[in-house]
C-alpha cells in the first residue's frame, strides 16, 4: 500500500477550494473528494509495516486546534512549475503536529522527512514555466481565506495510482485528545 497520513478537510472547504479551481490553462485541477492538507508522505508499506504505522500513529497526543487556508502559491522545480497550492496562515500548531507525527513514525523506522515543511493543500499540478496567466491567476485569488478549520483527528489515506487521478482511501483516523 502507498500511504500517507494528512488532514481532511471539511467538505465546505472542499467545495470553496473546488470553486477556485477553473480558468487556469494547463492546471490539471486535484478533484474536490481529494482535497487534503499531506503531514507526511510514507509511500510503500507492506502490512506488517502498516500495523506499525498504524500503533504509532494510534499514539498519538495533543491538543485539537484550527488552522486557516490563506492565499495561494506554486512550488517550482527547475523552473518549471509542478503545483498550484492554497497556502496555510502560519500556525505553531500544525508545525507541532507535523512533528509529532514525524516523531512517531520515525520511532517505526520510517526515515525523518529532510524536506522543510511548508503546509499547503494542492489545487493543480501542472509541468510549465511561470506563466502570465498563473500570476494573474493567483493574484486574482490571492484573498481567499478559509473559514477556521479545527483539527481534532489525523487520518491515514492510502493512495492507489489511477490512470487519471489518484484515488486517495481514508484507512484510520486518529484522535488526538
Ligand atoms: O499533498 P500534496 O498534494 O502536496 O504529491 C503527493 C501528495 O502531496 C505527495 O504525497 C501527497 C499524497 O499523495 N507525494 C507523492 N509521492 C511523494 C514522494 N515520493 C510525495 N511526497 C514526497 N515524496
Amino acid at each position: 500500500m502507498r500511504l500517507f497520513v494528512a488532514i481532511d478537510l471539511p467538505w465546505e472547504v472542499k467545495e470553496q477550494l473546488s470553486e477556485l479551481s477553473c480558468n487556469l490553462p494547463g492546471a490539471r485541477w486535484v478533484p474536490e473528494d481529494n482535497f487534503h492538507l499531506t503531514l507526511r508522505f510514507i509511500g510503500e508499506a507492506n502490512r506488517l509495516q502498516a500495523e506499525e504505522i498504524d500503533l504509532a500513529l494510534a499514539s498519538l497526543r495533543g491538543r485539537g486546534f484550527t488552522f486557516s487556508l490563506s492565499g495561494l502559491g506554486w512550488f517550482e522545480k527547475n523552473g518549471r512549475v509542478n503545483t498550484l497550492f492554497a497556502g496555510v496562515e502560519r500556525n505553531e500548531d500544525l508545525a507541532r503536529l507535523q512533528t509529532k507525527v514525524g516523531t512517531a513514525l520515525h520511532r517505526v523506522g520510517l526515515a525523518p522527512e529532510k524536506r522543510r515543511f511548508t503546509p499547503h493543500v494542492t489545487l493543480a499540478r501542472m509541468d510549465q514555466a511561470v506563466t502570465p496567466a498563473l500570476t494573474s491567476f493567483v493574484q486574482a485569488n490571492n484573498l481567499y481565506r478559509s473559514v477556521p478549520i479545527r483539527v481534532d483527528n489525523v487520518t491515514l489515506f492510502s493512495s492507489f495510482l489511477g490512470k487519471d487521478q489518484p484515488t486517495y482511501t481514508p484507512e484510520a483516523e486518529y484522535a488526538l485528545a
